[in-house]
């Protein structure tokens, strides 16, 4: 397991690029690391301890670092709510770009720890930005790049479409931890002169979304009653709208941003909005099923502010950076279910022999 040997303090330096990965074990940090190490980057992801491991979505990427010529990733203990771990691992890993991808980046569940969600959202990136900051300070490395994950759900009920220059209006503890994020990276841009991007992401999924985010929830849900392992699936809001892409194609928008000579922010979306019936719809009918027969509204699913209608308007990122999307609705929710019929199928296997309870629904 990739995380047993985190905390190594043996850094090799090499001629190419260095990046460092908050959030590297998540659904982006896996895309981001796997495009950096194909362009020869030398990749540090910073993880959190966890009582099991939590690299699951990176392990077919590790290398152990015993191996050094062919471990071109290493994996660091450190927290976002941890500043002093953020300034020794800038200081030993000297990285050239900065990603900061790790967050609590569930909307429902910043209603139920809004205080630990600010925390890691919001001060947390003001955490990293000041660890930047003072090392540039300390060591004069100023061509150092930093990107903030900025998000759709900064916008709210700001009606579609939105762009770099809609007006925010969070409708979450999240949401709100996010525009402190977006503001204080501006912020950090416009006081000390780094080079400092916001990305301002619409929902991007793929087969390593968390399994409870809606398009997840309904493909696994779709596999698995496809082979009789579940036969209801129970869901809040079905009439919200989202932008939906590829996680695939977001990272190369990410990676781009901070390629560019001058830094700026930019919004990544496909500019096509579906809601989530319309999602069940494509997903449930791809396997010769009706969502009908299956779906049951929770009301605890349902949010205390929603966020009704999100369309990106990505023309800028599409001019500034040359990007564009390039897996579309209908193929990403397909290569979602794809999966996740491969993975009720093992799934299965194990119920079969008795290892594991088919009541128990992801
Ligand atoms: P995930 O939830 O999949 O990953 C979040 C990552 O953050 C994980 O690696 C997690 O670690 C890590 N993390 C959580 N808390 C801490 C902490 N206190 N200290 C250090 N690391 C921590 O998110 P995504 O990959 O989907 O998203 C990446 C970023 O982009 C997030 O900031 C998210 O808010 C933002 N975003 C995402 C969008 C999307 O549609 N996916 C859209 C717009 C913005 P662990 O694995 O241990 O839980
Ligand atoms: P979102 O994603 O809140 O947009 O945030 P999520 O998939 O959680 O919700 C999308 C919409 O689906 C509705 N919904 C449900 N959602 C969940 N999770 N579970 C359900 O059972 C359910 N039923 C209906 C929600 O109410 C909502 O309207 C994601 C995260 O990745 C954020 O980190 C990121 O910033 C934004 O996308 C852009």
């Amino acid at each position: 397991m990739a995380s047993e040997n985190a905390g190594s303090e043996s850094i090799t330096l090499n001629p190419h690029k260095v990046a460092l990965i908050t959030g590297i074990t998540g659904q982006d940090g896996s895309y981001l690391t796997e495009l950096l190490l194909n362009k020869g980057y030398e990749v540090h992801g910073l993880i959190r301890r966890s009582s099991n491991f939590n690299t699951q979505r990176i392990d077919h990427i590790y290398v152990d670092p015993h191996n050094a010529n062919k471990a071109h990733m290493k994996l660091h203990y450190a927290d976002l709510s941890d500043a002093s771990s953020l300034r020794r691992w800038l200081d030993t890993i000297l990285p050239d770009e900065v990603y900061n991808l790790a967050a609590q980046s569930h909307v429902a569940v910043s209603f139920e720890i809004p205080d630990y969600t600010a925390d890691v959202v919001a001060t947390g990136a003001l955490r990293l930005l000041e660890s930047v900051r003072s090392h540039i300070a300390a060591t004069g490395r100023s061509h150092i790049r930093y990107y903030q994950a900025g998000s759709s759900e900064m916008f709210g009920s700001t009606p579609p479409p939105q762009s770099e220059t809609t007006p925010f209006h969070p409708r979450s503890p999240y949401a709100a931890s996010k525009c402190a994020a977006h503001w204080y990276t501006v912020n950090y841009r416009e006081a000390y002169g780094i080079f400092a991007c916001n990305g301002i992401l619409f929902n991007h999924e793929s087969p390593r979304r968390g399994e409870n985010f809606v398009t997840r929830k309904i493909t696994r849900a779709v596999g698995r009653i496809k082979i009789g392992l579940q036969s209801k699936l129970f869901l809040g809001n079905l009439q919200a709208s989202r932008d939906w892409g590829f996680a695939g194609d977001y990272v190369e928008a990410v990676w781009l941003m901070l390629q560019q000579e001058k830094a700026d922010d930019y919004v990544v979306a496909t500019e096509e909005s579906h809601t989530v019936e319309e999602f069940l719809e494509v997903a449930f009918g791809y396997v010769g099923l009706n969502w009908k027969d299956h779906v049951v509204i929770d009301k605890r699913y349902f949010r205390p502010t929603e966020v009704d209608n999100l369309k990106g308007d990505s023309s800028k990122a599409k001019k500034v950076l040359g990007w564009k999307p390039k897996v579309g609705f209908q193929q990403l929710v397909k290569m979602m279910v794809d999966q996740d019929l491969d993975t009720a199928e093992k799934e299965k296997v194990l119920v079969d022999a008795g290892y594991i309870d088919a009541h128990q629904q992801p």
